[in-house]
């Protein structure tokens, strides 16, 4: 008697454990038990009679999803139906599988719905209302089935209600910076999640929830390693490995991309040469292609980093880089292959600021670029940095399809030890103003706009997935992966919005748990460039791990070094790119320039970007440029305290495994901040040999300590540096 109380009393102990852990593993797809009656029996009815017009692998996977989320939120199995008329409730199928039951009205209704788009609401059918999911094609359904659900999580569905949404860009796809033997450059969440070594013939069950949570938010591509690429993912043997995963993600929508190595043909196609304009060279490009198509045939083409820092490119055969990429996209056309070639390019041997080399290369080959090609440009013209202005290539080339990069893993935003929501910085960039090609234009436009009808467009975001449990390392790098994923389906998107569905897809929907998480996220990123590179510094992180400050990084390459972008002397600081200094201005459009060239007109948070000033310059507060330094920093060390703050008073109101985690890390953050503040501080008033102003927190500690610091072992560093 007493051991079946005591083995009760376990069970009950273990089950209420493994009910209120939550390890973050589930991400947005946490589907809670629903709580309100009402919601909840509406859904129950849903679920209680499902009719899908056909079948197929999409279907099979929405089963599954709806199998995963019933069971989880009402606690029983759905009841699919064979009868579509007696005992159904909701219907599933494309436009032309349901177009006998749609009357004319309806089908005017479900047109517009692009390639991948929804409809979902009530449809009336001789007397009878049904609730429908519709898609142009299956995985428009999917998406419908995802957003469905997602409505119920956050408690807005409402079933009279009419929705269509589709996306505004064609390709929305994760990058990978995954190495072939499972290190991620710039991941800091682990190893990479494809086991290479034991695929083909080991599946982890884990690709299928990287699909499942990617299709949530309409990811329909993803390049699976890294930029700094091994050419031995072309042979045959990787080849194989990859379509086991495209062969998982094809239901999902996922098209799998892989980066070439533009000197493959020499590694390993044993040429000589891999000059672009050679016939072997093309013939090999051309059955590599055709090979990696008989395994794979819908694979979505290649990514291709070339002329950069070290990777082979077109260069060194006197080509250029259109001449290097048409020559891919040549080996890709016939099957419907894409050919995504990088704008990251910069050479030191180029005596030119950094900031201009890729309009320099690009805007001259505007218009050279088959149909099949997508240039993709970094938000930024410099590298991902905390804060940077749009890259004006967006605004500068009229018939060269530009893709976005963003970056996810927060390489230089903090990586997994700090609490950054980036939206809010994609949304800056997003919605600036190119002027160009016509007044209106944003970089959004620009992104959603094709050139031509047979262009794609296109929007990438460098993962921060790896075999963390929690797949991002910190819990609020998943908002990240989230926030990408919702803004490459709709760039108009604003961050508000997206912080507050994910707030409640991840910790419900408690008011106290939702004003004061949004509030940290919101402010996150803000408060993480005052107290990193406030008023326009940018790139004096630490040297190739990139962890931490590193003013003070000199010696070697110029243009990876600190001093080549903060310039800082004893009269000023700040990097000068009006027309008195490199110039860099000067490819955005007037408008742009024209402002921006005076001091007294750029936006404050771009000041040191494109100007270099006196450290008493005065600011548009009546500080002096030296005072407004000191107060950036010290205010981004107090935002991340205050974050810190608000966080710890939702103990017991957040579940203690997630609560904890974050309280670590923010401490963590906060100590980083403070690092950061202080050294960089200590650094600049070495060069300045000014005071700190009195209403500033007073920075501690030896400069020298904090150059001394080294880091040979964090996370992510690129191993060729
Ligand atoms: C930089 C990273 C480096 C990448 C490079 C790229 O530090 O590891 O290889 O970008 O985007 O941000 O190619």
């Amino acid at each position: 008697m007493l051991k079946a109380t005591l083995l009760s009393i376990f069970i009950s102990i273990s089950l209420f454990f493994s009910v209120s852990a939550n390890d973050g593993y589930n991400l947005w797809l946490d589907y809670r038990p629903i709580q309100n009656p009402e919601l909840k029996s509406q859904f129950k009815t849903l679920m209680d009679g499902i009719y899908f017009f056909g079948e197929n692998p999409t279907y099979q996977a929405i089963k599954n999803e709806l199998d995963l989320a019933s069971d989880k939120m009402l606690n029983q199995a759905p009841v699919y139906t064979n009868e579509r008329l007696s005992n159904s409730k909701i219907w599933m199928g494309t436009r032309d599988q349901l177009s006998q039951v749609l009357s004319l009205t309806q089908q005017g209704e479900i047109s517009n719905l692009g390639q991948d788009g929804y409809w979902r609401g009530p449809l009336d059918f001789e007397g009878k209302t049904y609730y429908a999911i519709i898609g142009n094609k299956p995985v428009g359904v999917l998406y419908g089935v995802y957003n469905l659900l997602n409505s119920i999580q956050t408690k807005t569905f409402n079933k009279s209600i009419k929705i269509t949404d589709s996306p505004k860009v064609k390709v929305r796809m994760l990058n990978h910076w995954d190495n072939l033997d499972r290190t991620v450059e710039r991941g800091y969440a682990g190893f990479s999640i494809w086991d290479w070594h034991k695929l083909p013939g080991y599946v982890d069950p884990r690709y299928i929830d990287y699909a499942r949570a990617n299709a949530s938010l309409g990811i329909n591509a993803v390049s699976l390693t890294n930029v700094n690429a091994n050419a031995l993912i072309l042979t045959t043997d990787f080849m194989k490995k990859a379509k086991v995963l495209a062969d998982l993600f094809r239901p999902y929508g996922i098209k799998v991309f892989l980066t070439a190595r533009f000197s493959a043909p020499i590694q390993i196609g044993g040429l000589k040469t891999a000059d672009p304009l050679d016939p072997d060279v093309i013939k090999f490009w051309k059955e590599k292609t055709d090979e990696m198509y008989s395994y794979i045939p819908d694979f979505g083409g290649f990514l291709v980093k070339a002329n950069s820092e070290g990777q082979p490119g077109p260069h060194e055969y006197g080509r250029n880089h259109a001449e290097g990429a048409n020559m891919l996209a040549d080996a890709l056309a016939p099957h419907g292959g894409l050919l995504i070639w990088r704008a990251f390019v910069y050479s030191h041997e180029v005596d030119e600021d950094r900031h201009k080399q890729a309009n320099l290369e690009f805007e001259p080959l505007d218009s050279k670029f088959k149909e099949n090609v997508i240039i993709q440009v970094k938000n930024g013209a410099i590298d991902f940095q905390p804060r940077e202005p749009f890259h004006p290539l967006f605004g500068a080339v009229n018939n060269t399809q530009l893709g976005m990069e963003f970056q996810i893993t927060q390489e230089y935003l903090g990586q997994a030890t700090q609490l950054v929501f980036l939206a809010p910085m994609w949304e800056e960039v997003l919605k600036s103003k190119t002027y160009q090609p016509n007044q209106n234009a944003t970089v959004a436009s620009v992104i959603e706009t094709p050139i031509n009808k047979n262009h794609k467009t296109l929007i990438a975001g460098v993962s921060n997935i790896g075999t963390d449990r929690n797949w991002t390392g910190h819990l609020f790098g998943q908002a990240n992966w989230y926030a990408f994923g919702k803004l490459a389906w709709n760039p108009e998107l604003d961050s508000k919005t997206i912080a507050e569905e994910w707030i409640k897809l991840t910790f419900g929907d408690n008011p106290d748990v939702l004003t004061k998480v949004e509030k940290i996220m919101l402010e996150s990123h803000e408060a993480a460039v005052d107290y990193m590179t406030p008023l326009g510094l940018h790139h004096i992180m630490g040297r190739s791990h990139h962890y931490g400050p590193g003013p003070w990084v000199t010696g070697g390459r110029a243009d990876w070094t600190s001093l080549y972008y903060h310039r800082a002397d004893s009269l000023g600081i700040g990097f000068d790119r009006t027309s008195t200094g490199s110039n860099a201005l000067a490819q955005y459009a007037p408008e742009i320039t024209h402002n921006w060239s005076d001091p007294n007109e750029i936006p404050e948070k771009f000041l040191l970007w494109f100007h270099h000033l006196p450290w008493d310059f005065k600011l548009k507060n009546g500080m002096t440029l030296w005072e407004g330094i000191a107060n950036h920093y010290d205010s981004g060390v107090k935002k991340a305290r205050e974050m810190e703050k608000t966080w710890a008073s939702l103990e017991g109101e957040i579940d203690p495994e997630r609560f904890h985690h974050v309280e670590q890390l923010l401490a963590i953050q906060v100590e980083e901040a403070e690092w950061w503040r202080n050294s960089c501080l200590l650094y600049f008033q070495s060069i300045s040999h000014l005071p700190f102003p009195n209403n500033i927190e007073q920075p501690v500690g030896d400069l020298e300590y904090y150059k001394s610091l080294s880091f040979p072992n964090a996370p992510g560093i690129r191993p060729s540096w």
